[in-house]
């Protein structure tokens, strides 16, 4: 048999990621096509839920095309090397196609072993810039890692997944774009709508009346700071916005309720947390924001569960929450105008100086230093040696 698969993130999924395996299906005589969303995508840190997307999938899909739920079942990243491994271990003796898009082959060379994986199946690509961009973008491909790759013969259907979240938090109609039960599936889940304005409004009122005022002035800096911080810096900004917003949602709490918040909500803390209480309202906050604020962007919630500690591989937006909780303008400590000063001009090395501040500041007052902050720091330190 000659299988298709169709992989891919859909968040969501749109007609396009329709349309293409039709084409691939007629032109290269495929037997069928099966849609593999992706459980945890390497390339894309902070994307819906895996099961809802898992959902929508299905919903397009209906009865035209099998879908695949082996990378969403699965922990770890989602490799395509990994899943066509198994794929043709699971059906041996059939001639596997992978179909992507002109923008995925331009970055193939990045994925998990390219080379292997144009071992084990064919590629099938769809122009998403044009035909001829398209038939340039193959030779070179293919005279970089070999294998078999196809263009699939059509033209460009500009649709994309973001411009389809965009126009879900501008409120406008994407009827267009998508099959009528994933836009149902969209509006009946709320999903794509939380950075609106009044959506944000809410939460500004919500956190005026819960946290005192010092705070919610903390609160307000920090969050303008990092929508600055990520529009200088090219950061996603309502995104920034959103994150600053609700980066201490759940410190208005005293310990002992945090404490028993975290149990009822399941949030696990550490050893390090629990002997140093001040850190407890990040993860917290971050299941806060999740459960009470509709937060679902791993992105944004990832980015509050890391403000206090920070860590080893934090994200432009981690640091950018980190920095502007730091720097925001009401903040006033011996250091705070050199941190602004970098975070002009240079948010790596703001970011580095703010967690080496904190840790300072923590040994001087004999506190706790958490791991994940040393970690932070030696990850960045060797790149600063011997400069000031
Ligand atoms: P995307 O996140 O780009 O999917 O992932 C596409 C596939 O690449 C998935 O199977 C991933 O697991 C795999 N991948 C990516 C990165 C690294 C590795 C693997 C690795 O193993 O290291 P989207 O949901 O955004 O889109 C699905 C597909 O549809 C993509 O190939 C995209 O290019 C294509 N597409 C269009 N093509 C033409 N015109 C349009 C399109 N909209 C989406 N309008």
């Amino acid at each position: 048999m000659k299988i298709g698969i169709m992989g891919g993130t859909f968040d969501p999924i749109h007609n396009a990621h329709l349309i293409i395996p039709r084409c691939a299906k007629e032109r290269f005589k495929l037997d069928k096509v099966v849609f593999m969303p992706g459980g945890n995508p390497p390339h894309k840190p902070g994307v819906t839920d895996k099961r809802l997307r898992l959902q929508m999938t299905r919903l397009a899909a209906g009865n035209e095309f099998d879908v695949c739920a082996y990378e969403v079942e699965k922990e770890e990243y989602s490799y395509t090397l990994k899943t066509l491994e198994y794929l043709t271990a699971k059906y041996p003796g059939n001639e596997f196609f992978f179909i992507i898009g002109e923008d995925s082959l331009r970055d193939i060379t990045k994925w998990y072993r390219p080379r292997e994986i144009l071992r084990l199946c064919t590629l099938l690509v769809f122009p998403r810039e044009s035909r001829e961009t398209l038939a340039r973008l193959i030779e070179k491909t293919k005279s970089e890692l070999g294998g078999r790759i196809f263009a699939i013969d059509a033209p460009v259907f500009n649709v994309s997944s973001s411009e389809i979240r965009r126009r879900v938090r501008n409120g406008e109609s994407i009827d267009a774009f998508v099959p009528p039960s994933v836009a149902e599936f969209i509006k009946a889940n709320n999903l794509y709508a939380e950075v609106t304005a009044l959506n944000n409004g809410e939460i500004i009122s919500r956190l005026k009346e819960t946290l005192g005022e010092k705070r919610f002035i903390h609160t307000m800096g920090v969050a303008e700071t990092a929508r600055k911080l990520a529009e200088r810096f090219g950061a996603d900004a309502e995104k920034a916005y959103l994150a600053g917003l609700l980066h201490d949602c759940a410190k208005s709490m005293k310990t002992h309720e945090q404490l028993k918040k975290c149990a009822e909500l399941g949030v696990e803390l550490d050893e390090y947390s629990k002997l140093c209480p001040p850190v407890i309202h990040a993860p917290l906050g971050a299941e806060t924001a999740k459960r009470e604020y509709g937060v679902s962007d791993e992105e944004i919630l990832n980015a509050i569960r890391r403000h206090t500690v920070a860590g080893k591989n934090m994200t432009l937006l981690d640091k950018i929450i980190y920095t502007a909780d730091m720097i925001e303008p009401s903040r006033d400590f011996e250091g705070v105008g050199l941190l602004r000063s970098l975070a002009e001009t240079d948010i790596e090395k703001a970011f580095f100086e703010s967690v080496k501040q904190s840790i300072l500041f923590n040994i001087k007052e004999n506190k706790i230093v958490h791991p994940a902050s040393l970690e932070s720091y030696n990850e960045s330190a060797p790149k600063y040696k011997n400069k000031t």
